[in-house]
């Protein structure tokens, strides 16, 4: 490696989250001069902005977390099935101790602009304050929803109380609820979580609700000391049945179709699933998010539940969903729908009487006011590529990758890792990727060796750009839709489509061919020195 100015590296990374932290060690491995810009002042990504009251993983948390290092599968000990948040925290501050990543992470620096110099095939790149970096490699792992979604409510810079979105929650504030009159929009996994603990300190809570979800418990337990011994002793065969999986986990899916069995039989199939709690999807049939008949079983059984716990009929109604089971994200939750049968709470329908404005005292609705102290905003993000886009990122020609992605209505990528027209640029867990459906660490440890498989490549046969060609790109985005077109998911207004952002373009931002599957592709492409990307070597002649 070539030595440089101090601010000029092989690489640079954006985020300090499970990829960035992964990408640093994987590339300083390797001897790639690299350097990590974040902007909090710790590690941990979307886990150091989500501190809001009851956040709490809802992946099986002895699946995740990495898996490239065996001593850190054996050091590390998670407490429960679903941990919280301030416990997956620790983890990552501790996988940063362990391989020493602080040293090669700058914190509360912002990457404003990232601009590719194509005479010089590197990566110009600037930080909030104005320093200009460089890189031959430019790396995001900006995290698919870590742009927050505050919607432009009229009068929100009057409002007299205090607001939060729950995925910028304080660091140096304790938000107390105690005895005041709080207000939550928004109920998704964020909402969905938040809202049963606010509700047992709050003096009242009041819930606007847009669109009511489907939540399963998660039944979250301590995990068993033998359960932990007997997975860490096998960690080594379960981790080619996490590659192999759907969504990684070693869940192997059920041979069955909802309609296979007899109304009676299917019912208990079902029981038991919630019983369990958690991967309600995968524990139950093959065919729940392709067939609308099966869906409709899943959904009419959740439906039933719904109106069992919740006790006042009409707010039993307003929680009940109406669309098809598992389209938008599956939540679980921790006591939800008994939440509304507290006094001290009330749901508010916003769809029937939408929010017109945010008043200095609260939150008024075409029908009623409502006073609050403390209003929190769960309203989600700009999933996928809201992240990206807030970077002003220029590929070849000046184009901007807002441009590009606006061009034809919808985003379009290189298996979710590159973009034609943005040469040496690559995203961890980007659009069209499988990413959010599959077990998160997981999926980021796979594009992150993929990249450093890539880059070990490039520097080994002289390689000084690559870049995925626009037809390997039109083919693959072409697969992805087809492929999302074959089941239920498109049909939902999800983050996952973009629907929950006003103006965006509406594409399926997510790859559903499942993780394994798209594993074997990625291993494939790089067999095959990387078909479908072009190689310039230096000096320029296109390989
Ligand atoms: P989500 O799942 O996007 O949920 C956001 C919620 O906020 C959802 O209920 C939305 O209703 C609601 N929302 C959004 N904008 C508005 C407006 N303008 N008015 C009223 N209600 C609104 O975000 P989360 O943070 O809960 O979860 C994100 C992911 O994090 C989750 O899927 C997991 O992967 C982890 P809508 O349904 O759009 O009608």
């Amino acid at each position: 490696i070539p030595s440089r100015g101090n601010n000029d590296f092989d690489a640079i990374v954006i985020g300090a989250g499970f990829s960035g932290l992964y990408m640093l060690h994987r590339l300083r491995e390797a001897g790639f001069h690299t350097r990590v810009f974040e902007t909090g002042d710790g590690v941990g990504g979307v886990w150091y902005w989500n501190r809001y009251p009851g956040a709490r993983c809802d992946s099986e948390s002895i699946y995740y977390n990495y898996t490239f290092s065996e001593e850190l599968l054996q050091e590390w000990t998670w407490s429960s099935r679903y941990p919280e948040q301030p416990e997956i925290l620790r983890y990552l501050n501790y996988v940063a101790d362990k391989f020493d990543l602080r040293r090669d992470i700058q914190f509360q620096t912002r990457v404003t602009a990232a601009h590719y110099d194509e005479d010089n095939h590197r990566w110009r790149i600037t930080l909030k304050d104005g320093t200009q970096v460089s890189a031959t490699y430019f790396i995001s792992g900006v995290g698919c929803l870590s742009a927050a979604n505050i919607p432009k409510f009229k009068g929100l810079d009057t409002f007299q109380g205090k607001w939060y979105h729950t995925g910028h929650w304080p660091q140096d504030e304790k938000v107390v609820f105690k005895g005041k009159r709080v207000g939550v929009i928004g109920n998704g996994s964020s909402g969905v979580q938040s809202i049963p603990v606010i509700a047992k300190e709050a003096g009242h809570l009041t819930v606007f609700q847009r669109t009511p979800q489907y939540t399963i418990p998660a039944r979250n337990h301590p995990y068993d000391p033998a359960f932990i011994r007997q997975t860490k002793e096998t960690y080594s065969q379960i981790i080619p049945q996490l590659h192999e999986s759907w969504a990684g986990f070693p869940i192997a899916p059920s041979p069955r179709s909802a309609l296979d069995d007899s109304p009676e039989v299917r019912h208990q199939v079902y029981e038991t699933a919630w019983e369990k709690g958690g991967f309600f999807l995968t524990y139950t049939y093959n065919d729940l998010t392709i067939n609308e008949a099966s869906n409709e079983t899943a959904a009419a059984f959740i439906r039933s539940k719904i109106r069992e716990t919740v006790h006042n009929p009409e707010v039993a109604e307003k929680l009940v969903p109406h669309y098809y089971f598992g389209t938008k994200r599956p939540i679980l939750d921790t006591h939800y729908y008994e939440t509304y049968n507290r006094e001290n709470v009330t749901l508010v329908d916003v769809k029937a009487a939408p929010i017109v404005e945010i008043t200095p005292k609260g939150i008024r609705t075409t029908e009623a006011e409502y006073e609050l102290d403390i209003l929190v905003f769960a309203t989600g993000y700009d999933g996928m590529t809201g992240p990206l886009l807030k970077i002003d990122i220029r590929g070849k020609n000046g184009l901007t990758l807002k441009e590009k992605w606006a061009n034809g209505g919808h985003v379009q990528t290189y298996l979710g890792l590159a973009n034609a027209g943005f040469p040496n640029f690559f995203m961890i867990t980007g659009p069209e990727s499988p990413s959010v459906l599959a077990n998160m660490p997981l999926a980021i440890e796979q594009h992150v060796d993929w990249i450093g498989d890539c880059l070990q490549y490039l520097r080994g046969h002289g390689v000084c750009e690559i870049e995925a060609t626009p037809e390997a790109e039109q083919a693959w985005s072409k697969h992805c839709k087809e492929v999302a077109d074959t089941t239920l998911y498109p049909k939902a207004d999800s983050w996952y489509t973009g629907a929950n952002i006003a103006g965006k373009p509406r594409s399926f931002l997510i790859y559903l061919g499942g993780f394994g599957v798209y594993r074997n592709i990625c291993l494939d492409v790089a067999s095959k020195g990387y078909e479908g990307f072009s190689l310039v070597t230096s000096p320029k002649t296109v390989s």
